[in-house]
């Protein structure tokens, strides 16, 4: 009886601590890719809307990738971030607009991403005059309209 009563408590504790864990987890989470269908390089979700105090986990399915906010392309008081190559990213949105990111070394193959918090896009303007390259240039604009 005493032995039950201890696994009960055991299970208790082991709750009450794993808890806060599965509520801090990601709430979105983004593969990093080299193919998806006929896309190549690519985030697995181009386009995320997360509400300010989510976490965006950037998961590195396959290696040669990486997240980097794009200078003036997310609003203003945020510090920049860029991950580093090849490993996992997460980013705790705390400060509400439109946050425009890239692939350092596929920033021009099409490999970016846009992450809307909490629906505002008070910074619209700035992310409508941000410069893209090559195939980001094409895709972007469509991407925009979408947010
Ligand atoms: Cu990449």
């Amino acid at each position: 009886m005493k032995f039950i009563s201890l696994i009960k408590r055991s299970i208790l504790i082991v709750s009450i601590t794993l808890i806060p864990n599965l509520l801090n987890a990601a709430d979105v989470t983004i593969e990093m890719l080299n193919k998806l269908d006929k896309e190549s390089m690519v985030y697995s979700q181009k386009i995320v809307k997360v509400n300010s105090g989510d976490t965006v986990f950037w998961k590195a399915t396959t290696k040669g990738h990486n997240v980097e906010f794009i200078k003036g392309g997310f609003p203003e008081g945020v510090e920049k971030f860029k991950s580093k190559m090849n490993k996992d990213a997460e980013y705790k949105f705390t400060v509400p607009g439109i946050y425009a990111y890239w692939c350092t070394p596929h920033k021009s193959m099409g490999m970016i991403g846009f992450v809307v918090v909490d629906g505002d896009k008070s910074n619209l303007d700035a992310i409508k005059a941000l410069k893209f390259f090559g195939k980001s240039k094409k895709l972007a604009p469509d991407l925009i309209n979408q947010l």
